[in-house]
């Protein structure tokens, strides 16, 4: 998922049920008595889900960040998947490994940096696919961004697709609650180039756990489009097409593309030239639909984000300090995109949000539950969190809203 943070806009949905909901509607959708309904697709409240583990607070995907998303109340944890060279799932964000463990520092692993072409870009650095898993095993995690705590690095591992899936159970059985696991395709295409094509593996392991059915605790993510089509048949455990893009254009609010972030890369690959945006029109969540059981769009395409301009046409600081970014920002009215993806079936699940000011736009007012709450009001099913314990503060506020 792209590192730009996001959002926010104004607050239409809960005044408006706040209002128009009858009692009758209520006791329908089994809030208790006098509670207003959730917005969500099945009429449940909407999932937190702790993005690579706790990535606010610790190392991208380590046991130790899921366990403590847990902790936070997460309802799933998130390992994004690579392949080992000797065909192990793990959790790594890219199969370049060079940002988020201690490699470059490992003489012996010196000879292996190479570069490798991901998604049509080349990059230099160590990967996955080129290390085995016992190998893989003796590197140590580090936080990838540098405004984060880096007081972790180099203590924890990288932690295998049945290690998350057996830390999951585990907290689950010992919370008296469900934890679900929320696995990513990382970079398909690029897996199937290595000959460690990463679908039937994930299934195999899943199976091992008996995850097969719908209802099992499992969503799997991809941001390609073949290979969900290519799992479809194959499981019933719930699918979720995410939605990407490569910036804003803050005058008109609207998502940009360019490579490698302008469409799903099996897109690019087949000759396709349509935008990621695409796949959002009504007509596009209906072709979603026939493979999948919901949609990931970038937070931005459900709430867009303009600047303020002055005359010249210059984006104004109005935040005052002293820098012009997206903390300039302000929240729009939200797009139809969640009533949409309902209308045609299909849940939104949508990324990422994140406490840091730098990150949040300026009508939220460094508070980092107001987006939260903006986004559970329009009736998101789910929402991927950097900070889980944020999440669940703001849902926790949000049952409160509506007298659940
Ligand atoms: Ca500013």
């Amino acid at each position: 998922m792209t590192i730009f943070g996001i959002n926010r806009r104004a607050h239409r949905g809960w005044k408006l049920a706040l209002t128009s909901v009858s009692m009758a509607t209520l006791v329908a959708c089994g809030g208790s008595e006098g509670a207003l309904p959730f917005q969500t697709l099945d009429g449940t409240q909407p999932l937190v889900i702790g993005h690579r583990g706790s990535a606010g607070y610790l190392p991208d995907h380590t046991l130790e960040g899921y366990k403590l998303a847990i902790q936070n109340g997460a309802d799933f944890i998130e390992p994004d998947l690579v392949a080992t060279k000797d065909g192990e799932l793990v959790a790594r964000h890219e199969p370049n490994i060079s940002g988020t463990t201690n490699v470059a520092e490992r003489p012996e692993f010196a000879a292996r940096k190479t570069t490798r072409m991901v998604d049509g870009v080349a990059e230099t650095g160590w990967f996955a696919t080129d290390f085995t898993l016992a190998e893989l095993k003796t590197l140590r995690a580090i936080q990838p961004l540098s405004e984060r705590d880096q007081s972790h690095n180099g203590k924890y591992q990288i932690p295998t697709l049945r290690e998350v899936l057996d830390l999951a159970k585990t907290e689950g059985v010992k919370l008296n609650r469900s934890i679900g696991v929320y696995p990513e395709t990382k970079h398909p295409t690029y897996h199937v180039d290595a000959n460690l094509k990463l679908e039937d593996r994930l299934l195999a392991v899943l199976a091992e756990y008996g995850y097969t059915k719908k209802e099992s605790p499992v969503i799997i993510q991809s941001f390609e489009v073949s290979n969900l089509q290519y799992l479809r048949p194959k499981t019933a455990v719930r699918l979720v097409q995410l939605v990407d893009g490569d910036d804003y254009d803050f005058k008109t609010g609207k998502v940009t593309f360019a490579a490698p972030f302008d469409r799903p890369y099996d897109w690019t690959r087949a000759g396709k030239t349509a935008n990621f945006d695409s796949m959002l029109t009504p007509a596009g969540l209906a072709e979603i639909k026939k493979y999948a059981d919901g949609v990931g769009p970038w937070k931005t395409y459900i709430i867009p984000v303009k600047g303020t301009f002055d005359a010249a046409g210059k984006m104004l600081d109005v935040n005052g300090d002293g820098a012009v970014n997206y903390a300039d920002g302000t929240s729009q009215s939200a797009s139809n995109l969640v009533a949409d993806a309902h209308k045609a079936g299909l849940m939104v699940h949508t990324w990422t949000f994140r406490n840091e000011s730098r990150r949040l736009t300026a009508d939220l007012k460094g508070d980092p539950k107001a987006e939260y709450l903006l986004f559970y009001r329009i009736g998101v099913d789910g929402l991927f969190s950097d900070f889980t314990d944020t999440a669940i503060a703001a849902r926790a506020s949000y049952l409160k809203e509506l007298g659940r």
